[in-house]
């Protein structure tokens, strides 16, 4: 046994496990839509912290990660009419219950989440209509726009 063969099937080892994590990269970056039978769903990711929503990046929740969350507070969603959406929610909040509720739907989870939890709802954004998300504890401080556009 050389050590040139040695050598070779480590290279050969390093190369299989760079494929591996282009194909990782590859399947976090389309993580925004999911399949679902012939129909395309997006997921939002909603992290309740700091008495706010706040939007994160990746469309499942994964602690194994840090998280990407937009600072921004209560930010705006802009949607497509008859798109179907999954909105995904954490309480990242310790001690506090937070839930969330469409306003203009009236939809919402049944229970509150309590720190560490979460769930969500799914809806077909309508043609028209104004909406808004909000938490059923916070209405006042937790609210924010959907912009439903073209
Ligand atoms: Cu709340």
């Amino acid at each position: 046994m050389s050590i040139k063969t040695k050598t070779l099937g480590l290279s050969f080892g390093f190369l299989l496990f760079s494929l591996t994590g282009l194909f990782l990269i590859g399947s976090i970056g389309s993580q925004g839509t999911s399949s679902n039978g012939n129909s395309q769903i997006k997921v939002i990711t909603l992290v309740a912290k700091g008495m706010a929503f706040r939007v994160q990046d990746s469309a499942e929740p994964d602690r194994s990660t840090q998280p990407k969350v937009i600072r921004e507070s209560n930010p705006p969603l802009i949607l497509t009419p008859g798109e179907q959406v999954k909105l995904i929610i954490r309480n990242e909040d310790p001690g506090i219950l937070h839930d969330l509720a469409l306003e203009g739907l009236e939809l919402g989870l049944s229970r509150p989440l309590q720190y560490g939890q979460s769930d969500f709802i799914t809806f077909t954004v309508p043609t028209k209509g104004r909406l808004e998300y909000f938490c059923m504890e916070h209405p006042e401080m937790m609210r924010g726009e959907i912009i439903i556009k073209e």
